[in-house]
């Protein structure tokens, strides 16, 4: 069993659930923050639990002497569109504050803490589908320029954390430099997982999708059939936060990493709804804003950093994410609730 002391930030959303519920296996200390109070899902596992504004409470987590910090919270690419201020806020001054908190203790512990930052494709930007389709897989320090205030954020927020843990304050030209932090990030897919919806973000169509036919709802889908993204499913991109973590730093040559598992444009995801949901009714309607947002996405990516780092393989190619991931889990999920609704 761990000892570790981990805080998860927005610990209320997808990825934030999956993760909690894997470290409390481990036996992780665990703190989890965000601005809703927990889910069910999570509610009854051993954590404390920080319910409101991190930017305004930054001052309580400095009680706690945290070994690792998955900053989770943020503001998704379809959201951060309609509120850039707020999302700013939250994405770029959260990510500022933990930093400067998680730089603070390592210094005065003199024990580096660590901290795993999900960075994402959006940090990526082609100018126009014609330019993705022509570089298809690209590596990370490819194409960096977003066209979004989410992918601006992040990549901005994968400079800061670099910036922090090596040269904050040129600390490192010290004679005697003190402990910094250990930034680590990775570049996500789209996710998908069984269990939960995902709200706020571009890649949606693709979880949403898949839930509808599932459920028997139908779906209009906001980008049209031939758009192509990366998509992985949720247990990989939470065993991917798990490796990274516990990769000894000596083998990381970077501290940005692209994670793949499988590319599909939103017509296979169509086929494969309809093979496994044959009353399935999903059309296409794309909306203009949100499809020149996956546009500018690339259509896969190169892993071969993390692969050669740290190991990285997901256990869920196309065939395996649907046969014995998806479609066991959400068969049961809307059996149960044959009368859930899809937001
Ligand atoms: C989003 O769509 O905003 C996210 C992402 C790809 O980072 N799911």
């Amino acid at each position: 069993m761990s000892e570790k002391s981990v805080l998860v930030t927005g610990a209320c959303g997808e990825i934030g659930q999956a993760l909690v519920q894997s470290l409390a296996k481990q036996g992780c200390r665990i703190v989890t923050a965000d601005l809703a109070p927990l889910p069910e899902t999570i509610k009854s596992l051993p954590a404390e639990h920080m319910q409101g504004d991190l930017v305004n409470r930054i001052k309580v987590f400095y009680d706690y002497d945290f070994d690792v910090i998955f900053h989770l919270a943020a503001s998704l690419s379809s959201k951060a569109e309609v509120a850039t201020e707020e999302a700013h806020r939250i994405n770029v001054e959260g990510t500022m504050q933990l930093l400067l908190l998680a730089a603070y203790k390592s210094e005065k512990l003199k024990k580096a803490v660590k901290f795993l930052f999900p960075s994402s494709i959006a940090a990526y930007g082609f100018p126009d589908r014609e330019t993705k389709h022509a570089a298809g897989v690209v590596k990370e320090d490819d194409w960096n320029s977003p066209h979004t205030m989410y992918g601006c954020n992040k990549l901005y927020c994968e400079k800061l954390g670099v910036y922090y843990s090596r040269f904050y304050g040129q600390r490192h030209l010290d004679p005697h430099p003190p402990t910094m932090l250990d930034f680590r990030a990775i570049r996500f897919p789209g996710l998908v997982s069984a269990f939960t919806v995902p709200s706020g973000g571009t890649s949606d169509y693709g979880p949403e999708m898949l839930h509808s036919a599932a459920a028997g709802k139908p779906y209009a889908c906001f980008v049209d059939a031939s758009t192509r993204i990366s998509f992985m499913a949720m247990p990989d991109a939470i065993k991917s936060l798990l490796m990274l973590m516990d990769a000894p730093r000596e083998c990381l040559t970077s501290q940005v990493y692209n994670i793949a598992a499988f590319s599909l444009t939103a017509g296979e995801f169509r086929q494969r709804a309809l093979g496994a949901f044959p009353a399935a009714q999903v059309t296409f309607e794309p909306n203009p804003r949100r499809q020149g947002i996956v546009d500018s996405w690339p259509e896969d990516v190169d892993d071969s950093l993390a692969r050669r780092d740290w190991g990285w393989q997901p256990d869920y190619d196309v065939e395996r994410f649907f046969n014995e991931y998806f479609l066991p889990e959400i068969k049961k999920r809307y059996q149960k609730t044959s009368t859930r609704t899809i937001e």
